[in-house]
């Protein structure tokens, strides 16, 4: 039987700078991941409550923020707004007891805005503040104040996390001396940005995700105005939508992050694909969920002191492929490569029947279909046929590590 190369699938890693992210954002791109991985499944609600995983509304009192492996909890749900889930997270991630401008209740974004702009770096200042937008970091908060009065019941401002920067596809328009960044953010929000993880094939949900917005700088780095879009939307100047940029002053960097590459067999849809990732030293082991991005880069996260470890991914339907004795330094570890084959439905490591019962038994549905199956549409698209079989014919009687 002829068989790819999985060598030519083995990405080169990217030569990422290993760059530790704070615990805040570290749990936020757990809970979004989670609910990502649910939702594709289709599971929109808490299997005990019968309550959306993912929602945004709610007074600060009735919120919640749930991570799993967080506190004890097993699953992840949200249910909160945009300044009240940073300060759910908040309260949680580093103990705030309360919360700084208003006591028990959550700061609206604006009263964030004003906390961080009026910020003049004293000792117990919650945020210090960020005045060149190009030494911006992950994690770093930017909190809009909508400025004009707000009429009841509209929004006074918002909250983003900045996940990272696309410092490469910047823009600069000579006239006016500005450059435009894209810059992927993670928030809470009833509205989506580009490439939003809120969109499902024919769902739109609203709560916590990630996508791109746009902001404009000129040539000292000072915001003059951001979009909510890259590609389309009203711009805001900073008179019309002040964004003030805020590192929370105390953050502790206890995670370690593990960085590299993921390559399947075959195209893996939406541009993105839920990996799990192993990792053990001795009798240890910790098990990291995690989500590629479109080019296949992969970032998680574990409680891991530096050293030596195993560590191995698989994604819902592939092999697992591990990668021994990987050297985990104070900042984590760069450059790993993945090479995941697909094929194996029912997750047990090996493509063998079973997983050509499975397939069999949902070939010819699609996503919504109740005969439709996730895990046996092994290229993602969004239905279970031909080229799925082919996938799983070419691995058949293989096992992962
Ligand atoms: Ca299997
Ligand atoms: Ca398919």
């Amino acid at each position: 039987m002829l068989r790819k190369s999985l060598l030519a699938l083995v990405l080169v890693a990217q030569g990422v700078t290993a760059q530790v992210w704070p615990d805040h954002l570290v749990w936020s791109e757990r809970l979004v991941d989670d609910v990502r991985a649910n939702g594709l499944r289709g599971n929109w609600t808490n299997a005990d409550s019968g309550i959306e995983l993912n929602r945004y509304g709610g007074s600060f009192g009735e919120t919640y923020v749930r991570v799993r492996g967080w506190g004890g909890e097993t699953v992840s749900e949200n249910y909160s707004r945009c300044a009240s889930y940073l300060t759910l997270l908040f309260n949680k991630v580093y103990g705030w007891s309360s919360t700084p401008s208003t006591g028990s209740a959550s700061p609206y974004a604006y009263q964030y805005n004003h906390l961080i702009k009026n910020a003049v770096g004293a000792q117990g200042e919650p945020f210090a503040k960020v005045v060149d937008f190009r030494t911006v970091l992950p994690g770093d908060v930017l909190a809009v104040d909508y400025v004009v009065p707000p009429v009841s019941g509209e929004a006074t401002g918002h909250i983003f996390q900045v996940r990272r920067v696309d410092w490469d596809n910047a823009t600069f328009d000579a006239d006016t001396q500005q450059t435009t960044y894209p810059v992927h953010v993670l928030d809470c929000s009833s509205s989506r940005h580009d490439d939003d993880t809120r969109v499902f094939p024919g769902v739109t949900t609203q709560g916590v995700g990630r996508g791109w917005i746009a902001i404009t700088t000129d040539s000292d780095g000072n915001i003059v105005s951001h979009r909510w879009r890259i590609s389309s939307g009203d711009t805001y100047t900073q008179a019309e939508r002040h964004v003030a940029i805020g590192r929370f002053a105390g953050q502790a960097f206890s995670f370690l992050p593990l960085a590299g590459t993921v390559g399947f067999d075959a195209n893996v849809g939406a541009g993105e694909a839920e990996v799990t990732v192993r990792v053990t030293q001795g009798g240890s082991t910790w098990t990291l969920p995690g989500f590629t991005d479109a080019e296949g880069n992969l970032r998680v996260w574990g409680p891991l002191a530096p050293g030596l470890y195993d560590v191995a991914a698989k994604g819902p339907n592939s092999l697992r492929h591990s990668v021994p004795n990987v050297l985990v330094g104070a900042e984590g570890a760069t450059g790993l490569a993945f090479a995941l084959v697909l094929g194996d439905v029912n997750g047990d490591n090996s493509v063998n029947i079973a997983d050509f019962l499975r397939l069999r038994a949902a070939f010819g549905s699609s996503a919504g279909q109740l005969a439709y199956d996730f895990e046996a549409d092994l290229n993602r698209d969004g239905s279970v046929g031909i080229p799925d079989f082919l996938i799983l014919r070419s691995n058949f009687g293989r096992s992962g590590d």
